[in-house]
């Protein structure tokens, strides 16, 4: 019934914007941040990523950067992110925004992804500034050096961190212009991220939120929809909803 709903909803939308988070990538294989069995299990999340982990030991953050990016490049892209790709390829106006700094909505084919967070696949000099793709893992030395001789970084945004202005600013301007806003896998605890769909509810858009368990969104999402991203995002996404999916137990406004 409420994926009936949400189904409705976006067909009558003029313009999309969605969010995705580390839920996204989970039936990839890849672990979220802050369930039970997730990323930070043992860590303090600040002890890990934000900059004064970093200025402690480099060596330690990388190498937890370095499992993680040989854990993505095992893994593939799941239908979640299929199918995204392929309703941005249907859609006028449609804006993809990701928290996920693994690369999966592009392997899946998505082709203008805002990724707010960054990605483990870029790296950043600390010294000169220069920004680089760096596909290689295991990488030749951990901590990597710039050829200037400074420390090389990841390319993401650790807490405490301003995110790339030009990206937020975009990210806010779909928000706010879109009519439909999709919340994918994330459990909207990180900001400004979580804002987002706050400034897409202000405008009176349609607020769906795809998520496994309740979230500080849920009560005022349009349409929660409680499930898995790689079954729900074909279901809400695609043009015809697979039989037998009409029954996904959820919450309609
Ligand atoms: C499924 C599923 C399945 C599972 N299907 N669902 C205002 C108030 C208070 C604090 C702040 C504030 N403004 C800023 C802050 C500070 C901070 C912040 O938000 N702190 C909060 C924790 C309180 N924010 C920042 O520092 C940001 N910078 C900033 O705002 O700059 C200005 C400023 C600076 C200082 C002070 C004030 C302002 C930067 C945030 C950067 C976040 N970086 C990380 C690491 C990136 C690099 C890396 O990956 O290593 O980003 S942290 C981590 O969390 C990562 C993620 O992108 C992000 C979000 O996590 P996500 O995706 O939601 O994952 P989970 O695990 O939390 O949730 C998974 C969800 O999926 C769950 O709900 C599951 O149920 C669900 N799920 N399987 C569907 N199959
Ligand atoms: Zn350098």
């Amino acid at each position: 019934m409420s994926l009936h709903e949400a189904r409705r909803r976006l067909a009558a939308a003029r313009s999309v914007a969605v969010l995705t988070g580390a839920g996204g990538s989970a039936e990839s294989g890849i672990p979220t941040f802050r369930d039970a069995a997730g990323l930070w299990k043992g860590f303090r999340p600040e002890d890990v990523a934000s900059p004064e982990a970093f200025a402690r030991d480099p060596g330690f953050v990388w190498d937890w950067y370095e499992a993680r990016r040989r854990t993505v490049a095992a893994c593939e892209p799941n239908a979640g992110h299929r199918a995204l790709a392929d309703f941005e390829r249907r859609c006028g106006s449609f804006t993809l925004i990701t928290q996920n700094v693994d690369g999966l909505h592009t392997r899946a084919g998505s082709r203008r992804v805002l990724e707010i967070h960054g990605s483990l696949w870029r790296v950043r000099c600390t010294g000169c500034g220069e920004t680089r793709e760096e596909l290689r893992t295991p990488l030749p030395e951990v901590p990597p050096r710039c050829a200037c001789g400074a420390l090389l970084r990841p390319g993401v945004v650790w807490f405490g961190e301003t995110l790339d202005p030009a990206l937020l600013a975009e990210a806010w301007r779909a928000a706010e212009s879109a009519d439909f806003f999709l919340v994918a896998g994330t459990s909207g605890q990180v900001q400004p991220a979580a804002s987002l769909a706050e400034a897409a509810l202000a405008r009176g858009a349609a607020v769906v939120e795809i998520n496994l368990e309740p979230t500080p969104l849920t009560p005022r999402a349009t349409v929660a929809l409680r499930g898995g991203c790689a079954a729900l995002l074909p279901a809400l996404l695609l043009p015809e909803a697979p039989t037998g999916m009409q029954d996904i137990p959820s919450k309609e406004r």
